[in-house]
């Protein structure tokens, strides 16, 4: 695109993201090179140099307040919107449309008027069509997808309740299980204090009456790995800390401060800022009163809980003979005794089941020893083990005690999936969120990439063949020899040639990701553990230990294999590919016209390119217009810029023109 001397314009700024500027010449250059234009800056005057292709026309008749709807914007590219979302967070209008899709920037404190009862009324009107439909939230980690999330359940159970005051009602149920899975599948992380780490889908059922009269909630790959690795400044599960702090309970369970648990001390956080663990605690309890979890099964799933904590605290030095092992000491003896009490199973039959090992042989099997860090990989493998059949539990349970209606007709799904996560990234929406954060290279995980891969589908950057790295991995899963490295040189053999795939030059198997068209974030995964976290099974032993339990709620979690015909302990279940279902029926469609006008706004700007045939419809049949609705002219992307570049040289032209016969006329 050409720019006249004085365009108004943005140009990339270090800081600033984009910064309002002037053109003041624009370089001529040869066909081959890039063109230079010497804008000069709003802000400070100063004159700058910019590359031709990081300049993009700058609307100066745009509104101060900003526009409710992005495609009512003259330029809708980058510094367009982001101007726009500006404009409008400072007068806390922080919900701004761009079509269907509805854009949220999280204010980080309460805006209560917006969602007061005299607001929800507003919005009453519009039940109404019966049909189904889903609402997808989307955004970076941070961003306000949770909270948005339960702002648009409060709203629907608002419309749909019955208003019985019943506080075990249909509605109270769906908004506590908030809470409760909250209290297990959120975490601090260190862009988040109380961040996701599990996907939820939530599917709210409608009767003809339009009332609620049922629910049904998903959630997807919980992260395990976080029950016993945390990195420093970030928490484990809430509920951990709430158990810990919450006075009698921790007593009874031998308890104390998290300091003193391995599965908690890994890092120095032990508190969120504005948030009392003892209070959380109550709140958790009485979400599952209300959701309808019985008591005794409240208390089973905290002596769980506390049984994770002593478990995690149980180690091992090595044993008399050649790798084997042994317990510590009288301490870690305590913990072991304290966690097989609480599992209710033989303590003498845990402490053999993490330090020893039954191994087939053609001969029979026999047991082996284990050493000191295999005995710890087995110990977390069953903590995370536990903790993740717990969670699962819960969501039967909310599900159970909620009700499926399943005549019912209608019904709308919410979807909060945890964000997209890279430490590097710094466009808009993140940069607030990554202030303080250290910048050392990060490596990312098997859950990240899930996650990030999840996020990757919903955003529908997807344009291109599949990138194959999840069915690879279920490939090498598959083959009992595979190791990682094994993964790593096939990866890099099939998808050599993939643009967005790149090779780390300081490793043979971690591998980069670029997951976002256009934004030069590669995100480096490590690939050691990718085969062991795809592969969702559960260790024989640990199987057996936990069925054995004298607690019926526990063994129930751990149901025999023997008796459940459908799950062989060979059967090979990938935990990415599941994943990969979840997202495969959502498709966003992104608007092709973003810039709409109508007629008699689109005629106010540009009818003076083409006077005379202003009111008539071939004049919008050339080649800029895109599509003519029955009010509205659609155009593509960065053609209304071109049409205003004609706007202003013919406005130049006429105002030499006057200025011309003004000098004459002196
Ligand atoms: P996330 O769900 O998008 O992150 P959250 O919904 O947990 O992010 O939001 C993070 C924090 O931002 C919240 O704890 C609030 O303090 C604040 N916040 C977000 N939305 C609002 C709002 N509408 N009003 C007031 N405060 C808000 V993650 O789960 O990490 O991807 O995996
Ligand atoms: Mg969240």
């Amino acid at each position: 695109m050409i720019f006249r001397p004085g365009t108004a314009v943005w140009v990339e700024h270090p800081d600033l993201a984009w910064a309002e500027a002037e053109v003041v010449s624009t370089a001529p250059t040869r066909s081959s090179a890039p063109s230079t234009i010497t804008v000069v800056l709003l802000s400070n005057g100063a004159k700058v140099v910019a590359d031709g292709r990081k300049v993009l026309p700058r609307d100066t008749e745009a509104d101060l307040c900003g526009v409710d709807d992005m495609t009512k914007l003259i330029y809708l590219h980058e510094p367009g919107v982001l101007c726009n979302l500006a404009r409008r967070y400072t007068l806390n209008e922080i919900y701004t449309y761009t079509g269907r899709i509805l854009i949220a920037v999280n204010p980080f404190a309460k805006l209560p008027h917006l969602y007061d009862m005299h607001m929800m009324e507003q919005y009453k009107a519009m039940v109404g069509e019966n049909c189904s439909q889903s609402i997808l939230v989307s955004g970076e980690s941070g961003a306000g997808k949770t909270e948005t999330t339960k702002l648009i359940m409060r709203y629907l159970t608002f419309v749909g309740g019955r208003a019985t005051g019943n506080i075990r009602s249909v509605e109270q149920q769906v908004l506590e299980s908030n809470p409760l899975l909250e209290a297990f599948g959120n975490a601090r992380t260190v862009r988040n204090d109380n961040s996701s780490r599990f996907g939820k889908f939530v599917q709210i059922q409608f009767d003809k009456s339009g009332r609620i009269s049922g629910a049904a909630v998903r959630t997807y790959l919980l992260e395990r790995s976080r029950v016993v690795q945390i990195s420093e400044s970030e928490r484990n599960y809430h509920c951990f800390y709430q158990l810990c702090a919450s006075g009698q309970d921790a007593d009874k369970y031998k308890l104390a401060h998290p300091r003193n648990f391995n599965y908690l001390n890994q890092s120095h956080t032990f508190e969120l800022q504005g948030v009392s663990d003892a209070e959380e605690y109550l709140k958790t309890r009485r979400a599952m009163d209300i959701v309808g979890i019985c008591f005794a099964d409240q208390e089973a799933t905290f002596r769980v809980v506390a049984a994770i904590l002593h478990l995690g605290n149980i180690e091992f030095s090595p044993g008399e003979e050649f790798d084997s092992s042994a317990i510590k000491d009288e301490k870690c003896r305590f913990h072991l005794q304290m966690a097989a009490d609480l599992l209710m199973v033989d303590a003498s039959l845990l402490l053999s089941t993490l330090c020893f090992r039954k191994i087939k042989t053609p001969e029979g099997n026999i047991i082996k020893a284990v050493d000191n860090s295999s005995a710890v990989i087995g110990r977390d493998a069953l903590a995370k083990t536990v903790y993740a059949r717990l969670f699962d539990w819960l969501v039967d349970n909310i599900n159970k005690s909620i009700g499926q209606d399943i005549e019912s007709r209608a019904q709308i799904g919410v979807l909060d999936i945890y964000g997209f996560e890279c430490f590097k990234y710094n466009s808009f929406v993140f940069w607030f969120f990554f202030l303080g954060i250290s910048d050392g290279p990060p490596l990312f995980s098997f859950e990240q990439l899930c996650i990030n891969f999840a996020n990757e589908k919903l955003q529908q950057h997807f344009n291109k063949k599949p990138i194959g790295i999840v069915s690879l991995l279920d490939e090498a899963c598959m083959l009992g020899k595979s190791t990682h490295e094994t993964f790593a040189t096939k990866l890099f053999q099939n998808l050599r040639t993939h643009p967005r795939l790149e090779k780390p030059k300081l490793s043979k198997t971690d591998f980069a990701i670029s997951h976002f068209a256009g934004k030069a974030c590669p995100v480096t995964y490590q690939t050691e553990l990718f085969l062991e976290k795809n592969r969702d099974y559960i260790i024989a032993e640990h199987q057996n230990l936990l069925s054995s339990s004298k607690c019926s709620f526990i063994s129930c979690l751990f149901p025999s294999q023997q008796n459940d015909p459908l799950k062989s302990s060979y059967k090979f279940s990938s935990v990415a590919s599941r994943f990969k279902g979840v997202l495969e029926a959502i498709r966003i469609s992104l608007a092709g016209y973003p810039t709409r006008k109508t007629y008699s706004e689109f005629n106010d700007r540009f009818g003076l390119l083409v006077p005379e045939h202003v009111d008539e419809r071939p004049y919008y049949e050339s080649d800029y217009i895109s599509q003519l609705g029955r009010t509205k002219v659609f155009l593509r992307a960065g053609q209304i810029a071109v049409l205003d570049s004609r706007r202003a040289e013919i406005l130049d032209s006429a105002a030499r023109v006057i200025q011309g016969c003004l000098a004459r006329n002196i």
